[in-house]
């Protein structure tokens, strides 16, 4: 069994739906979902490039699904070849995650000749714009086939249609291949789609085991990518037609070469190796399939772009990006490709005035970042995010409005990047506005109490986003408090040194901020060393997740807003003070770490992929194995199972999870390994599951590379 691929023969419509998740490729540029080459909207096929957005009248915005020009769809006698055919014999799809590679193998039965495809594809690593596709057809007696290649623009949608077709031209050349010239429908942003294969004609004769092989190369621009100039730019459609010529030109073989010599590059630091018995063999092949996701997804090809929370893989969530990129994601590239980690940030600096604009929509100042944030940074975050299962109509959901917390898990990830790599650039060039805005808003959020002469947080959603419009959440005002601090602390180093013109407009914040530093309220521990989430928590009905569940009356009943479930118990969706504990261990002792994990993991539901990571960690750190053992099986297998959940509500919410694989190295490394940094040095705590012998990474620290070695009795740092 290869360690680096996965294999399936589900065709069934739920399969052909999990497989699209499970299989997918990608080069961060775009990313193709794990369909068969025949596959229609009816399959929900999908080429979506990062950071191209697109709305229809009142319905969500949400990524654009490009014009498909992989298609090819072969007949037998007029009827169609699919995986829905009766005459099909049978089917498996793989994905090779070392080099971004489907392949699918698939029989049919046509009328006694046994016709077997091949197929082959990547989207590649090394010429962003390009994807490839090998299509071999052999038939064991001679046979004549219908065949047709197209671009096919008929796409799958969820709140479309996002594009119009202005023009369909030939590639030239006198090659046989048509380019799509289309234009989105909201911004009129041009793109092309091209494509060009090696067999021109719509039927096909074959000669008894003599195969027959298609070779077909496309090309998608937009006129935003990196490659255009914004000075004089080029039309898509010449880059299309260029390039698609260029890469028929290099040829297949060349073209793959280049594609795995770029992965082959990308494992050099972004690998992680762990050693041990079969246990270890599993946690292996679940962690790499994690990192190939987010290797699959992480932004090239245009800069300041970051990762959404489906990555590349749908259009649901609107394609947005939510705090899962700052906390859950950030951490695996800011250790092994740290200028990766950087356009993170750079996508949060060139959304700042979407912020602005949103924190004075609701009448504060600074800058208060959408919850789901898509190009310009305005809220893609619908008032109305969830539907009632009983009356079908929209819930008012206050997702956008109070999950303040997105601001800190900014201001966190821009100091985590500092403090780590010592670049202290992106700071002058936008990252310290960031901060200051961050905190503006903060400042304008807080309450001063005067009977209690403190400052409080009303009205929040926590991560925990069952419990709406709650006061005090503990994780929010930990992180508020952070904010403040670290604005505080970067205001007074630059008016010391040379004054910025952002520390200059923070200035006078200065005093108030460091008065809410003295006095925001952070719900400290009980006797018993527990912290309430929020205000009035533990005064909830005190129920199991099991009496909770039972209390449904329908299975895509939303649990939490106003009516559901969960809102008026203390089971929560997913880790919320938990995150602190993991994000400040420092500043609580051993037994509130404790305290808190068994008060809150039976009163967890685990709703979101975002929670078993952070309670995975938590688990390693109070020395509970088995269970992060579980956890780490939970976030490690989210996407490689395909069972994550599918639905909220009656909104579709599939799709590929990489705020999950960002927990599996996270878990790995800061849990397993118990790599930290203070100080500048590298400290390793390791707690290794008994199966695993060594782990080994890679991390940049500062200018230096290290590997870092991790056995059961010890580690090594050898410079890279
Ligand atoms: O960001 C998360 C949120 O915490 C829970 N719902 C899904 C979002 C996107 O992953």
């Amino acid at each position: 069994m290869n360690p680096w691929e996965i294999e399936d023969s589900g065709i069934s419509e739920e399969s052909v739906i999990q497989n699209g998740n499970r299989m997918f490729c990608g080069n961060g540029f775009m990313g193709y979902r794990g369909t068969v080459d025949e596959a229609d909207k009816s399959s929900m096929t999908g080429l979506i490039v990062n950071g191209i957005y697109d709305r229809q009248g009142d319905k969500w915005r949400e990524p654009v699904n490009f014009p498909n020009p992989l298609f090819i769809q072969l007949s037998f006698e007029g009827q169609p070849l699919t995986l829905k055919s009766d005459s099909l014999n049978s089917h498996v799809q793989k994905l090779n995650f070392r080099y971004g590679i489907f392949s699918r193998k698939t029989l049919w039965n046509c009328n006694g000749a046994e016709l077997t495809v091949e197929s082959e594809r990547f989207l590649s690593m090394s010429e962003k714009n390009i994807l490839c596709l090998r299509y071999k057809i052999t038939s064991n007696k001679d046979i004549t086939l219908g065949i047709i290649q197209k671009i096919d623009e008929e796409v799958y949608d969820a709140n479309g249609p996002h594009f119009k077709i202005e023009k369909k031209s030939d590639v030239g050349e006198g090659k046989c291949g048509e380019i799509l010239m289309c234009r989105t429908l909201e911004k009129q942003l041009p793109f092309a789609v091209a494509r060009i294969s090696d067999f021109c004609s719509d039927t096909i004769t074959l000669k008894a085991a003599v195969p027959q092989i298609i070779t077909v190369y496309a090309a998608v621009f937009t006129n935003l990518d990196e490659n255009n100039s914004p000075m004089a730019p080029v039309p898509v459609e010449q880059f299309a037609s260029i390039s698609v010529l260029q890469a028929e030109k290099a040829g297949w073989e060349t073209l793959l070469q280049n594609h795995k010599k770029a992965w082959d590059k990308i494992w050099e630091d972004g690998d992680v190796v762990i050693e041990g018995d079969e246990e270890a063999r599993l946690a292996q092949k679940n962690l790499r399939y994690s990192l190939y996701h987010l290797q699959s997804i992480a932004p090239r090809g245009r800069k300041a772009l970051s990762i959404p929370a489906r990555g590349l893989s749908a259009q649901t969530y609107k394609g947005a990006v939510f705090w899962d990129t700052e906390l859950f994601i950030f951490p695996y590239f800011l250790y092994t490709q740290p200028e990766l980690a950087c356009e993170f940030i750079e996508y949060r600096i060139k959304t700042l005035e979407g912020a602005k604009r949103k924190a004075a929509a609701y009448g504060y100042e600074g800058a208060f970042y959408a919850w789901e944030s898509q190009e310009d940074g305005d809220d893609a975050c619908s008032d109305y995010n969830v539907t009632d299962v009983f009356t079908k109509r929209p819930v008012r959901t206050y997702f956008r409005d109070k999950q303040i917390h997105i601001n800190a898990a900014i201001v966190y990830c821009i100091c985590q990047y500092v403090e780590v790599t010592g670049d202290t650039l992106i700071l002058q060039e936008g990252g310290l506005e960031v901060i200051f805005e961050c905190a503006k808003f903060y400042i304008s959020r807080c309450i001063y109490m005067p009977l209690k002469d403190r400052y409080e947080v009303h009205d929040v959603i926590g991560p925990d986003e069952y419990h709406e419009r709650v006061n005090n959440n503990a994780y929010t005002n930990k992180m508020i408090l952070f904010t403040l601090q670290k604005a505080v602390e970067f205001a007074e180093q630059q008016t010391e040194t040379s004054p910025s013109p952002a520390s200059h407009s923070f200035t006078k914040y200065i005093p108030l901020a460091k008065d809410i530093c003295k006095k925001l309220y952070i719900p400290s521990p009980n006797a018993q060393g527990l912290i309430p989430q929020f205000d009035s928590y533990f005064d909830m009905e005190d129920c199991s997740l099991e009496t909770v569940r039972s209390r449904l009356l329908d299975p895509k009943e939303y649990w939490g807003g106003a009516n559901g479930v969960a809102s008026h118990t203390q089971i929560i969706k997913q880790a919320d003070t938990i995150v602190m504990l993991n994000l400040f261990d420092k500043d609580y002792d051993s037994a509130v770490l404790n305290a808190n994990y068994d008060y809150y993991n039976p009163r967890t539901e685990h709703g979101s992929s975002l929670s078993a990571c952070m309670y995975g960690m938590v688990a390693c750190k109070t020395g509970r194995l088995k269970d992060a053992e579980e956890f780490y099986k939970k976030t490690s297998c989210v996407d490689i199972s395909g069972n994550s959940k599918q639905w909220a509500g009656l909104i579709y919410i599939g799709g590929t999870h990489p705020a999950a694989q960002g927990g599996s190295w996270m878990m790995v490394v800061y849990g397993f390994c118990g790599f930290s940094i203070r100080e500048n040095k590298i400290q390793i705590k390791q707690n290794l599951p008994a199966a695993w012998k060594k782990v080994s990474f890679t991390a940049m620290v500062g200018k230096e590379k290290y590997q870092v070695n991790v056995t059961r009795e010890g580690y090594e740092l050898c410079r890279k």
